[in-house]
């Protein structure tokens, strides 16, 4: 986990210990307190498994709201927020979550409505994804028949993830917790995927992350169906046959294509593309939470 990106180091929090960084958020212990975690999400964003410059102002604090709104539309899943009044400093109050350290299933819960991105890969060379059969002669972005369960196994930071079957994932977790995992990954995503309908955008996929702790072997963690752990497309694009469409990161990408050849450090975006692609956080935000 602990590897660094351009954007510098880890912001110092006084009363927290740096634990490790993802390519756009970091995870701090906090001092005297092993029960518990602060995630914070940064402004960074990636695009073609690059971290980009700049930051994108907001988008940590918007990603950690939308976090929070899911989890209180998903009132009955039990998660990982904490509520004991530990101070969080004011330079990432907004984009922060304390949360309770769970033990981690090293399983990513991945469901998908569609088929596309290493799932797409995935079925082209075996005709499955994650040991689930499918359907002949999909093509990239086809919607599904329903969704289905398609965990992977948590690869080492920086290296892709491993889709298994869910034989694997009984193996790796047990039998019932297993069951557990993907009875309620497709409860929340078949639930996600109906609100975002009515905001007129498309659900395509979405990873989550389950850890136990005393009592509960199913305990709904880290982000939740944020942007940058889900494809959000606008639905009215994908009606159009505009497939694979990202709602927010399509003009970093489409930027990116046309000035980057992928070799190397990618070059800095421009004002422009940084400020419609706050403005498309801050739409994808205000149309799934009503504003
Ligand atoms: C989440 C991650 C991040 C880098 C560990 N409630 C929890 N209990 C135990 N562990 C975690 C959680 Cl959320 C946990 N990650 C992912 C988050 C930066 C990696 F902010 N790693």
């Amino acid at each position: 986990m602990a590897h660094g990106h351009r954007s510098g180091t880890v912001t110092p929090l006084a009363g927290f210990t740096p634990l490790g960084s993802g390519k756009v958020r970091d995870l701090y212990a906090v001092d005297g307190r092993d029960d518990l975690l602060l995630l914070v999400a940064s402004d960074r964003v990636s695009a073609f498994d690059a971290v980009l410059e700049p930051a994108i102002a907001g988008k940590g604090a918007l990603l950690t709201a939308l976090t929070r709104w899911w989890f209180d539309r998903l009132a009955d899943v039990p998660n990982h927020l904490a509520s004991d009044p530990v101070a969080i400093p004011d330079a990432v109050r907004d984009r922060a979550m304390l949360v309770r350290r769970l033990s981690m299933h090293p399983v990513e819960c991945v469901v998908r409505a569609v088929v596309t991105g290493s799932g797409y890969a995935e079925y082209r060379e075996t005709g499955a994804i994650s040991g689930v059969r499918l359907p002949v002669g999909l093509t990239d972005g086809d919607l599904l028949p329903e969704p289905i369960f398609t965990p992977a196994f948590k690869a080492e930071q920086g290296e892709h993830d491993e889709n298994i079957p869910f034989d694997r994932v009984v193996e790796l977790v047990g039998g019932e917790v297993a069951e557990r995992l993907r009875d309620r990954s497709l409860d929340v995503f078949r639930r996600a995927a109906a609100v975002a309908a009515d905001a007129g955008l498309l659900l395509a996929d979405t990873k989550l992350e389950f850890g136990a702790e005393p009592g509960e072997p199913a305990v709904l963690a880290d982000e939740v169906l944020t942007s940058d752990s889900s494809r959000y497309w606008d639905a009215e694009a994908y009606s159009a046959g505009r497939r694979g469409v990202s709602f927010d990161k399509q003009i970093v990408r489409d930027w990116l294509k046309a000035h980057w050849d992928g070799t190397g450090a990618p070059p800095s975006l421009p004002a422009e593309v940084v400020a419609r692609t706050a403005d498309r956080y801050r739409e994808l935000v205000e149309r799934l939470t009503g504003g």
